[in-house]
């Protein structure tokens, strides 16, 4: 068996088979759709039209559908595009991972890089504007506390890295720990190596794309690697843990929900 795959590493250092690429094979993919958790890998997003976004397509990856409390989806935005405010009593939160949006809320507006976000409050007004076109990861979910949240925006690397005890990665909260806020969105960093220390259970749900780097999620009971551009939903009480590999510090970004009683 030692030698079969050896004689396999040769043929393809000989380069006769180069050029495999497990993306092109038909009908594989990495996606995996269990009870309580799904691994959604880039070559099974499926983008459409939706009424919310013209000229734009969005990619559904978690919503209400598989007993989420929020929907997750990918959007992107074509040249001369924009997005409607959401149904009435849903919040939205934005984050851009590529081009440039114009977002506004009430009597406010602002400009968002790549790497910037928006929290859209269900109470205001809001619209999101492309001139040249834009790709967004967007949250959105009914609000579900009774606060006053405010419209916010920002920049990811300007948010303050928060101390967690017992662990190593750098955390970001990008809205306030108040309970005006039903949920929060944390971006994570991790070098190659490092790891979650906790093995971690808990009622919250997740939602979470892998911006950057690649390394193994552990879901329930199984093991997974993932890379850069994969998504992943988390039910309550999944076990959950994550070792970031490879060469590239590793980030990923986390819908979390918060302060609501659980009973
Ligand atoms: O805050 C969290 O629950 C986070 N550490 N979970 C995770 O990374 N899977
Ligand atoms: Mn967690």
């Amino acid at each position: 068996e030692r030698q079969s795959s050896w004689q396999y590493g040769n043929l393809l250092a000989s380069g006769r088979f180069s050029g495999i690429s497990f993306d092109d094979l038909p009908g594989f993919t990495r996606s995996v759709y269990e009870r309580n958790y799904a691994l959604v890998t880039p070559e099974s997003f499926v983008f459409a039209g939706n009424p919310l976004w013209s000229n734009a397509t969005t990619a559904h990856l978690i919503s209400p559908a598989v007993g989420a409390n929020f929907a997750m989806a990918l959007v992107t935005m074509k040249p001369h595009s924009s997005g409607a405010r959401p149904p009435e009593g849903h919040e939205r939160f934005v984050f851009v991972l590529d081009g440039l949006v114009e977002v506004t809320a009430g009597s406010e507006t602002a400009t968002l890089h790549a790497d910037d976000f928006a929290y859209f409050p269900a109470h205001l007004k809001s619209s999101i504007k492309s001139a040249a076109g834009a790709g967004l990861l967007v949250f959105e979910r009914r609000y579900a506390v009774k606060g006053k949240p405010v419209f916010l925006h920002g920049h990811t690397q300007e948010q303050a890295v928060l101390p967690v005890d017992g662990e190593v990665f750098a955390l970001r909260k990008l809205l306030p720990q108040t309970g005006d806020y039903d949920f929060n969105v944390h971006v994570m960093d991790f070098l190659p190596g490092q790891h979650l220390n906790v093995k971690e259970v808990h009622y919250n749900q997740h939602g979470l794309l892998l911006l950057q780097g690649k390394g193994i999620y552990r879901l329930g009971n199984d093991w997974y690697p993932v890379q850069a551009g994969d998504a992943i939903w988390m039910a309550p009480f999944v076990p959950q843990w994550y070792a970031a590999l490879g060469t590239q510090e590793s980030r990923y970004i986390l819908y979390k929900d918060t302060i609501v009683d659980p009973l």
